[in-house]
């Protein structure tokens, strides 16, 4: 079974989308194996985004990330890193396709509604700097 982090961003949080989000991936036949709610500090924020760093838009994303509380939740499904990054859409909101996460719920390319893991290797790295071992749920 692969792993992929989730974090619904804070446009998201703020219209009361984190149901309807998960809800749409459970939909799909992933499961949920760890979930939480935090308002993460700055310095997590970097370190989940470190691959970004020297982009112009770094500075706005980490202060966007870490302007309200997020849910973060790892699922796992066959195939999951792919299968959220195609339920999610493109990075972009106006050009995802319309069912897609941020197509319906993006405002725009930064408040995309939706984190997605990239890959397995950048989803265990990003999972561990989320969630404890013991979090994480085997069911
Ligand atoms: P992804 O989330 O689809 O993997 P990445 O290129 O990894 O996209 O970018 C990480 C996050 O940074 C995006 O989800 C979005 O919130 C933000 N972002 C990406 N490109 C831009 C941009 O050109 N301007 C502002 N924010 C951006
Ligand atoms: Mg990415």
């Amino acid at each position: 079974m692969e792993r992929s982090l989730v974090l619904i961003k804070p446009n998201a949080m703020k219209r009361q989308l984190a149901g309807t989000i998960l809800s749409r991936l459970e939909a799909q036949g992933l499961k949920i194996v760890a979930l939480r709610m935090r308002h993460i500090n700055k310095a997590l924020a970097r370190r989940h985004y470190t691959a970004h760093k020297s982009k112009p838009f770094f500075k706005d994303l980490i202060d966007y990330i870490t302007s309200s509380p997020i849910v973060a939740v790892v699922f796992a499904g066959d195939g999951a890193v792919e299968a959220i990054r195609r339920i999610m859409g493109d990075t972009n909101p106006v050009k995802a396709k319309p069912g897609t996460l941020r197509h319906d719920f993006g405002l725009d390319i930064q408040q995309n509604a939706v984190h997605g893991s990239d890959s397995s290797e950048s989803a265990e790295k990003e999972i561990k700097l989320f969630f404890r071992k013991d979090e994480l749920f085997d069911y």
